[in-house]
C-alpha cells in the first residue's frame, strides 16, 4: 500500500478510530505499509489514523541502549486499552503528524496496556520510560487527539502562529 503521512491541520486527524473486528490480510497489509514509512520518516511510533485510516491500530518501535531501532523491538498494538496507570513524567515530544515542532507534554509513568496482536491474540504489556509515553501518545491518536491539544492556550497560540509561518515558507520554497 501507498501511504502517506497526513499532517496538521487535517480534520481527518481528530478522528476517533473504530475498534478492529476483523485480522485479516487488509490490516495485515497496512500494517506491513506503515512500518517502511515509520523507519523513513525518522518516526518511533505511528497511528493509522495518520496514514489515513481511523482504526484502532498503531505501531512502535523504539530506540535500543546505542539508539538503534531494529524490526525486533517492533511493536503492533490492535484495540489498546490502558487498564492501569501510575507516575508523572514530562518529555519533549514530537510527532510526524506535526513536523518540525516539539513541545513538553506530561504523561503517566508507567502504563499497562491490553491489546491485540495482528492475528487477535490477546497481549498485555508493562511499560514505562519512553515506551510509556509513546504509547500514550499514540492511543491518543485513537481518540483524535494530539501532543499539541495538551498544551496551555499561550502555548498553543504561540504553536499555531508559528506552524502557520512555517507551512507558509515550505509553500513559498516549493514555487
Ligand atoms: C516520545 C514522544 C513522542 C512519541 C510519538 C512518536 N513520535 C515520532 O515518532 C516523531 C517523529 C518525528 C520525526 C521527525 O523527523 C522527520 O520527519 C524526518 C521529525 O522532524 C521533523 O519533523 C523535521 C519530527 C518528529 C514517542 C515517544
Ligand atoms: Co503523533
Amino acid at each position: 500500500m501507498n501511504l502517506n503521512i497526513v499532517t496538521y491541520p487535517d480534520k481527518k486527524l481528530k478522528e476517533k478510530s473504530k475498534k478492529i473486528e476483523k485480522f485479516d490480510n487488509n490490516l495485515h497489509q497496512l500494517l506491513d505499509s506503515m512500518y517502511p514509512l515509520m523507519m523513513e520518516t525518522n518516526g518511533i511510533g505511528l497511528a493509522a489514523i495518520q496514514v489515513g485510516y481511523s482504526v484502532r491500530a498503531l505501531i512502535l518501535n523504539i530506540p535500543d541502549e546505542e539508539d538503534t531501532q531494529s524490526i525486533e523491538n517492533l511493536i503492533e498494538m490492535i484495540n489498546p486499552v490502558i487498564t492501569s496507570q501510575s507516575g508523572e513524567t514530562i518529555y519533549q515530544e514530537g510527532c510526524l503528524s506535526v513536523p518540525s515542532f516539539y513541545e513538553d507534554i506530561t504523561r503517566s509513568e508507567s502504563v499497562n496496556v491490553n491489546f491485540q496482536d495482528r492475528d487477535g491474540n490477546t497481549k498485555t504489556i508493562e511499560a514505562n520510560g519512553l515506551l510509556a509515553i509513546a504509547i500514550q501518545h499514540e492511543m491518543d491518536h485513537l481518540e483524535g487527539i494530539l501532543f499539541i491539544d495538551k498544551l496551555t492556550y499561550s502555548r498553543r497560540k504561540k504553536f499555531e502562529k508559528e506552524y502557520k509561518k512555517m507551512l507558509k515558507e515550505k509553500k513559498s520554497s516549493k514555487k
